[in-house]
């Protein structure tokens, strides 16, 4: 899947945009330029992750510095930057971030077409301790493109139409994951230049994969299906025996991604105490469940597909079960039986 990067000619994010740009009839590069202010966020928010702990930006919040000066927690940072590149893109017509209750309208004269919502740091319990984050974003296209009418209605869809989705996950180097309904192309941050160089030009997610991932301290309030799924990947049921291993980060980014490339299953499922699991549908479910089925892997709530929830209110949530398509089956099958 790692595809060599050329010193000399590598393809940074930018060029493979508008080469995606390119292939679609009646392109008018809007995308292109939203896109690319999202890839300078995440550019910037790698940048304010990697200085946290010097720049005392650590769980910080309401707290001032030596100069006298408000200091904000990397997530509140993170979301800032995010607002302020979208809506500086001038494509955007709505936002709707985790860090904030109500969607942003965007006013003329930087007013434009797409909805966007996004995370802007995920996994901020992991923020302090220096384990990878992570931004994730979804894209729609507002529903009367051109005609200045935007509403809630723009973005209260299901995930079958994202025009494009992704993620940048802070980890040992920054990488960014991105689908535009084509397959999936990762990048990977040369801090050196100071862009993002294609590494994984056409993701697939493995159909099978030993790893399973969820927080397993629920495991008391699960459901049957859950619970049987875990039990038979410990007793390696579906593996000749042989046990799976667990992998949880806590950061749904990272555990994402490390499924995207591993393969395996990532699962946070709903149980008696959260009946609707814990993750948003809108900027974690969906985003994510449309990178892992371009990547040929499924995701789904336990019944249904999950791009096609239907979200209830912008911050709506859902259980997802996402990852290698034949552990996903295996889930739905007990769902089924259960
Ligand atoms: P957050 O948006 O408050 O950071 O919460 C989302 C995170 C995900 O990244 C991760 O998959 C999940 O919460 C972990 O939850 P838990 O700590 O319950 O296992
Ligand atoms: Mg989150």
């Amino acid at each position: 899947q790692v595809a060599e990067v050329s010193e000399t000619d590598p393809l940074t994010l930018s060029a493979w945009i508008l080469t995606q740009q390119h292939k679609s009839v009646g392109a008018r590069g809007r995308l292109t330029v939203l896109l690319n202010a999202i890839g300078v966020g995440c550019k910037f928010v790698s940048s304010a992750v990697r200085r946290a702990g010097l720049a005392g930006m650590m769980g910080m919040a309401g707290s001032s510095n030596v100069q006298g000066e408000d200091q904000k927690k990397l997530d509140l940072v993170a979301n800032e930057v995010f607002k302020n590149s979208l809506r500086r893109s001038g494509q955007c017509c709505i936002l709707v971030t985790e860090e904030e209750d109500e969607p942003i309208f965007i006013e003329e004269p930087f007013r434009g077409d797409y909805a966007v919502v996004f995370d802007p740091l995920d996994g901020s319990s992991n923020i302090d301790c220096g384990v990878s984050v992570g931004t994730i974003f979804g894209i729609y296209k507002a529903k009367n493109p051109g005609s200045g009418k935007y509403t809630l209605e723009d973005v209260m869809r299901p995930g079958t139409e994202m025009v494009a989705a992704g993620y940048c996950m802070y980890g040992s180097m920054s990488y960014m994951m991105i689908t535009t309904g084509k397959g999936v192309a990762g990048f990977t941050l040369d801090p050196t230049l100071g862009e993002f160089v294609i590494t994984h030009p056409n993701v697939q997610v493995p159909t099978r994969g030993p790893i399973y991932s969820i927080n397993e301290g629920n495991a008391i309030n699960w459901d049957v299906a859950t619970k049987r799924y875990v039990d038979e990947c410990k007793a390696g049921t579906h593996n000749n025996g042989k046990p799976y291993s667990l992998r949880y980060v806590g950061s749904m980014v990272a555990d994402v991604h490390r499924t995207l490339l591993y393969g395996g299953i990532f699962m946070y499922p709903a149980d008696k105490k959260n009946t609707k699991g814990k993750l948003r549908v809108l900027y974690e479910c969906f985003p994510m469940a449309m990178l892992v089925e371009q990547a040929g892997g499924k995701a789904t709530t336990g019944t249904k597909r999950s791009l096609e929830t239907m979200p209830d209110s912008i911050h709506d949530r859902a259980p997802i079960y996402l990852g290698s398509k034949e552990e996903v089956e295996l889930i739905e099958q007990f769902k089924k039986e259960a």
